[in-house]
């Protein structure tokens, strides 16, 4: 009989077992499946043993860097050359889903690294830039984050207060940002701000540069095995060469943006499908009016709702990198997925944790942590509302922003 330890740290033993209503293996490749199964056995390895406790002391497991540069998850998109796994766009949503089925900080950190940290420096650097930090960032051995959000400009960073102005050998650069994921730790950041003309670059900022500090954020109930943190620039003289001289504009960033996006699209249902084996497992397993809560209408009723939604989630998530591999995905049709899927998977949290009754509640089981990781997924990476607008816009071609 199971008794139940509140001092207790641990979860219990992970003993997940994947959804897949729809035989979506079967339009995996060999590859994918490889890829895919690698990463899951990393995760019920290296990540669930361990979860429960950083989640409960809100610190990252820095020890886990190494494992996940291992299964690709830095950088699986970007070529061998740099450092990358090499792998297509469906490897790394699978990537995604599996570190997410442990836990969306865990994926946070990877989605930042790969898509927000290695992709612009990737798609927008020179050589030079390419050479001195995708091998490095692809093993590991340097940690990126993103500065986009600022304290007065969320939603809408085309307003940011951020900028540099040309000294001649080096440029001066000053601001703020805000809810920046790994940033605590990270050894650069992708830093987006203006020049003096008023035009968004992104610019290259290393850890001890004079007058450049990252301040952790404390007391988030999501999240909490992430590290959060600030970037304040205070007369930080930026070298020329760390200018990133491919894109300038709004869009530099927002093309990260649909990277990252459809990484949590993918993501998203790995907590979903984590939070529903759960609850089915424990709905067969528990007893009351003499016979498993599995056998009540009302928690079938849960529980085929949950499993339709992932399968749908699926299918969305495929048909998205089918048309990621072919270069054809819109930034509407990734806003569509990330708004969806990160959706079905908060509801399904949300039911799963009534399943499991006073149980729902505890750290024994992941629920609960999925449920509040994902009130931080529905927000960053633009908002379930900012989505929603870009979906308006798209097939009505009115913005509504303003
Ligand atoms: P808008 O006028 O629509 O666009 C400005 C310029 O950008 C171009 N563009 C894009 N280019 C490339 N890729 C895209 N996805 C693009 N979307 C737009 C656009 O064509 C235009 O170009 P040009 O040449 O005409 O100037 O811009 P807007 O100011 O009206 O804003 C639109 C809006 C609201 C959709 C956008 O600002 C937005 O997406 N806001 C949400 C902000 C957001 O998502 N922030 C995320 C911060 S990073 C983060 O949260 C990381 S969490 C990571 C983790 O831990 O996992
Ligand atoms: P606001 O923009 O102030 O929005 C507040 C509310 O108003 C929301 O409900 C929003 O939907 C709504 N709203 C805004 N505009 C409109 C409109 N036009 N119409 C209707 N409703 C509207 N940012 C980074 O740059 N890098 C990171 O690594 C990063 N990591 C993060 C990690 C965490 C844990 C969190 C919580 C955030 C992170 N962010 C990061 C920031 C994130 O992207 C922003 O929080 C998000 O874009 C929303 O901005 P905001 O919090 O300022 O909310």
């Amino acid at each position: 009989m199971f008794i139940f330890d509140s001092k207790r740290y641990a979860m219990r033993p992970d003993l997940f077992e994947a959804p897949d209503y729809y035989n979506v293996d079967d339009l995996l490749s060999e590859e994918h499946k490889l890829v895919r199964n690698a990463a899951r056995q990393w995760v019920k390895r290296d990540i669930s043993p361990i979860i429960e406790e950083y989640a409960q002391k809100a610190a990252f497991p820095k020890q886990i860097i190494k494992g996940l540069s291992e299964i690709g998850a830095f950088g699986p998109y970007i070529p061998e050359e740099y450092g990358g796994a090499g792998l297509d766009q469906i490897s790394y949503g699978l990537i995604m889903q599996e570190i997410e089925r442990g836990d969306s900080g865990i994926r946070s950190t990877a989605s930042v690294q790969s898509s927000l940290v290695m992709y612009p420096i990737f798609a927008y650097g020179n050589e030079e830039q390419r050479k001195k930090y995708l091998p490095k960032l692809a093993s590991g051995e340097c940690m990126g984050c993103f500065g986009l959000t600022e304290p007065n400009h969320g939603s809408n960073p085309s307003g940011m207060e951020t900028k540099f102005k040309d000294k001649g050998d080096h440029f001066l650069l000053n601001g703020a940002k805000l809810w920046i994921s790994n940033s605590p730790f990270a050894d650069i950041a992708v830093v987006w701000a203006k020049n003096e003309e008023g035009r968004i670059h992104g610019l290259i900022v290393e850890r001890g540069m004079e007058g450049f500090s990252t301040p952790e954020t404390h007391n988030k109930w999501s999240l909490r095995a992430s590290a959060t943190g600030e970037l304040i620039f205070d007369n930080v003289k930026v070298p020329k060469e760390n200018l990133l001289p491919g894109k300038s504009g709004l869009g530099a960033p927002l093309g990260c943006l649909d990277s990252a996006r459809y990484g949590i699209a993918w993501g998203a249902i790995g907590a979903a499908m984590d939070c529903y084996d759960t609850a089915l497992r424990y709905a067969k397993e528990r007893i009351q009016f003499g016979k498993p809560i599995a056998a009540t209408q009302l928690q079938q009723k849960k529980l085929a709702e949950m499993i339709t939604e992932i399968t749908k989630a699926q299918l969305l998530a495929f048909r998205l990198g089918q048309l990621k591999n072919e270069g054809r995905a819109t930034t509407a049709q990734i806003s569509m997925a990330k708004r969806n899927n990160v959706e079905m998977a908060i509801q399904i949290a949300r039911e799963a944790r009534q399943v499991l009754g006073g149980m729902g509640i505890t750290g024994e089981y992941s629920i609960m942590r999925h449920m509040m990781n994902l009130e931080s997924v529905i927000t960053y990476e633009g908002t379930h509302d900012i989505h929603l607008l870009i979906t308006g816009a798209d097939i009505t071609g009115l913005p509504a922003f303003q």
